[in-house]
């Protein structure tokens, strides 16, 4: 095996669908390269806890030469310990008849629990993740709740949102997705979210410059992109996993290594105002990470008044959010 020291990843919900398909690849090398062994914390809960061990039984049978060790576990102390990197996937999904307050205040129950253990346990320099819905509000809760972390070091997931919007424009424009670039998803990863075609590039050329038919652009593929998941589960029977999962792991690569100069990704963090966004919310922005491995916002890109008028629908949602979980848990978030 090689000689670095492991990156530990703990990950919740480590049994379920998107679970499943991150671990092997985490532990394959696909995202902090073939030379950096990686150690997984798979945490679960109830029935998941007995997937779990037949989970542990595959990546043993993989004999993958760089996963340097396996930590299953129920307890969120145990499975945060130590971790370089959390990956919150594990949540209640909204049943029938539930309310969005019902879902957001079960969910963030379990995000209070887990963002306080995070702090307890994990590594001070520990960077989270968090995947499961409604992702931006559960990652607030969580940094919330880990009061002694760097907030600069909480991240929900709109990658999904970027990688998709990335291959609409690529088969309208007759392209490789390769070519697409610097798709920022703005605000909340839901169907109010954002994709900004206006800063986008497709070989280099504004996109609205190779695609002409900015009608499209503006009543196709903003929705498309927006109902995406909703179509996938409409077809498949099941919401989005392995791409799900793929999001989450160019994601956590994204984060880990610098971006090449002039690009950008998306994934949402914490607002400190700017854009004009109201601050302390979960807000999906570009950002880049730098040579010096810490992330910032683009700044200074052109939001022209259709792009504000998208923002602000995303940002009302989030401002809502965030008051209806508070409201749910009692406490001022
Ligand atoms: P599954 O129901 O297949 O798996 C969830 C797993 O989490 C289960 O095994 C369950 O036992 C476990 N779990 C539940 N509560 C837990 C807790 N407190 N601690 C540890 N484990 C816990 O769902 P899956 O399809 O994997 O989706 C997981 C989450 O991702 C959902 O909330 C889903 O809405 C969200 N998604 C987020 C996306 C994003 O772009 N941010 C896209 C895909 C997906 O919809």
């Amino acid at each position: 095996m090689a000689s670095k020291t492991p990156i530990r990843v703990a990950v919740t919900g480590a049994a379920g669908n998107i679970g499943y398909a991150a671990i092997f690849r985490l532990a394959s090398g696909a995202v902090f390269g073939p030379d950096q062994p990686v150690a997984l914390n798979l945490i679960e809960v109830g029935p998941g806890l007995n997937a779990l061990a037949g989970v542990v039984m595959e990546l043993q049978d993989c004999a993958f030469p760089l996963l340097a060790d396996v930590v299953a576990t129920g307890d969120l102390d145990e499975g945060f310990k130590d971790a370089d990197w959390c990956l919150l996937i594990g949540a209640v999904p909204r049943k029938e008849g539930m309310e969005r307050k019902d879902l957001l205040g079960i969910n963030g129950k379990i995000f209070i629990g887990q963002g306080q253990a995070i702090a307890r346990s994990a590594k001070k320099t520990v960077k989270v993740l968090v995947v499961g819905n409604p992702c931006n509000t559960n990652c607030l809760i969580a940094l919330r709740a880990a009061a002694s972390l760097p907030t600069e070091n909480f991240f929900a997931m709109t990658r999904l949102d970027e990688n998709r919007a990335k291959s609409q424009l690529a088969a309208k424009a007759g392209v490789h997705n390769s070519v697409v670039k610097n798709v920022a998803i703005w605000g909340n990863h839901s169907s109010t979210q954002y994709p900004d075609f206006t800063n986008a590039t497709i070989a280099g050329k504004p996109a609205t410059a190779v695609i002409t038919d900015h009608a499209w652009l503006k009543e196709v593929f903003i929705p498309d992109v927006q109902k995406r998941g909703a179509a996938v589960i409409k077809a498949r029977g099941a919401s989005s996993a392995a791409s799900a999962a793929n999001a989450a792991l160019d994601t956590l690569r994204n984060l880990h290594v610098p971006t090449a100069a002039g690009e950008w990704h998306a994934v949402a963090v914490l607002s400190k105002g700017d854009y004009g966004i109201s601050p302390g919310i979960i807000f999906g922005y570009p950002i880049r990470t730098k040579a010096d491995g810490s992330r910032e916002i683009v700044q200074g890109l052109p939001v022209d008044a259709f792009s504000r008028e998208k923002i602000g629908i995303t940002e009302k949602e989030l401002l809502e959010e965030r008051a209806t979980a508070s409201e749910a848990l009692g406490l001022k978030l």
